[in-house]
């Protein structure tokens, strides 16, 4: 039988201590009006009724820092997983609990804008993870964790509970060394506060979504021996490694180097 909490603290407990049970290294709860994300839509759009967006931050292992790309994406695909069915847990938990109406936010799918070829999400977690308090941008454009530092993702449950939410974090996280924007190899950060997104996904997933566009493009233009090398070759089961995976990162450049919380 669904309980029906009358006081939203007592369920904010509640949620908190089942995340930290379940291995969620840190949570916050930010109001739909402290989420200011101005290149996504509205959060009524998506949830007319939502009233909470719970952002939840998972520490990566140090798979990243492996020169080792197989090991490096392996950190990555294996976080995806955790966080995934972590968030579906709680979104569950809460459910069940509250009785009230829950809807998870993962990292895709994403939309493409023809003009721009950029990828964007309709909920940005970058956004909701400073609105609920759990970190500040810094110049490498991603969020800096008070004791995580960089090497955290996150994900997010927007519900219609009402949760006092937490305040974002009044000091600034990044120490504006540069470290970051001098080792990007392909100086995709060289301007404030904007990812050159065409460099970095080229760069960081060659193996994505341009690079599998790239490679049947070429494929379509080659003779049937052309094809068939095409398709005996690496690339070829790496684009598929990717398609059936998930995202195959090569750079991880801007989490390894940032020095805060290391
Ligand atoms: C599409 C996408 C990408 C694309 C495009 C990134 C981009 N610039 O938008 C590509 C493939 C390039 C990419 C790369 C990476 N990504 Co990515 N990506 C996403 C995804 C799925 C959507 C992003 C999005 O569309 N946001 C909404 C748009 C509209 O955001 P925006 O308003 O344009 O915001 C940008 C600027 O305005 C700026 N900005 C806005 N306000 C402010 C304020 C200040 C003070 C500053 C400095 C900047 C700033 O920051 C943004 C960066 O350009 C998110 C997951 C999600 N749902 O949020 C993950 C996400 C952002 N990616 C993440 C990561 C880890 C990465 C990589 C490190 C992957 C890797 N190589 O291992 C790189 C880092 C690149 C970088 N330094 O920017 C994490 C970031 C975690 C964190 N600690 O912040 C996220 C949140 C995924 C997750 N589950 O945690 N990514
Ligand atoms: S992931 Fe690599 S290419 Fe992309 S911004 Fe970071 S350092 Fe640059
Ligand atoms: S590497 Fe330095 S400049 Fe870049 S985000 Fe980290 S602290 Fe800020």
């Amino acid at each position: 039988m669904k309980k029906k909490y009358n006081s939203s603290i007592n369920m904010k407990e509640e949620i908190k201590n089942y995340a930290e049970e379940i291995g969620v290294d840190d949570i916050g709860f930010a109001s739909l009006e402290s989420y200011k994300s101005p290149n996504t839509p509205p959060v009524k759009e998506i949830f007319p009724n939502a009233k909470t967006i719970i952002v939840l931050a998972f520490e990566q292992l140090d798979n990243c820092e492996s020169e080792n790309l197989q090991i490096a994406s392996m950190g990555n695909l294996a976080i995806s997983d955790f966080s995934h069915s972590s968030t579906y847990k709680i979104a569950r938990f809460i459910k069940k609990e509250s009785g009230s109406k829950v809807m998870n936010v993962i990292r895709g799918p994403v939309n493409m804008d023809k003009e721009t070829r950029r990828p964007f999400a309709d909920v940005s977690l970058r956004h909701a993870a400073v609105a609920a308090g759990l970190g500040s941008f810094g110049k490498h454009n991603l969020v800096i964790h008070p004791e995580i530092g960089t090497k955290v993702i996150f994900t997010a449950i927007i519900t219609d509970l009402d949760i006092s939410p937490d305040t974002p974090l009044e000091e600034e996280l990044c120490l504006d060394c540069d470290i970051c924007v001098k080792l990007c190899p392909v100086n995709a950060l060289n301007q404030k506060n904007k990812t050159d997104v065409a460099k970095c996904s080229l760069k960081s997933q060659p193996y994505g979504l341009s690079g599998n566009i790239q490679f049947w493009m070429k494929f379509a233009q080659s003779n049937p021996e052309e094809q068939k090398m095409m398709l005996l070759d690496e690339k070829f089961v790496k684009l598929c490694q990717s398609l059936s995976l998930g995202s195959y990162y090569v750079c991880s450049n801007c989490i390894k180097s940032c020095p805060v919380g290391s």
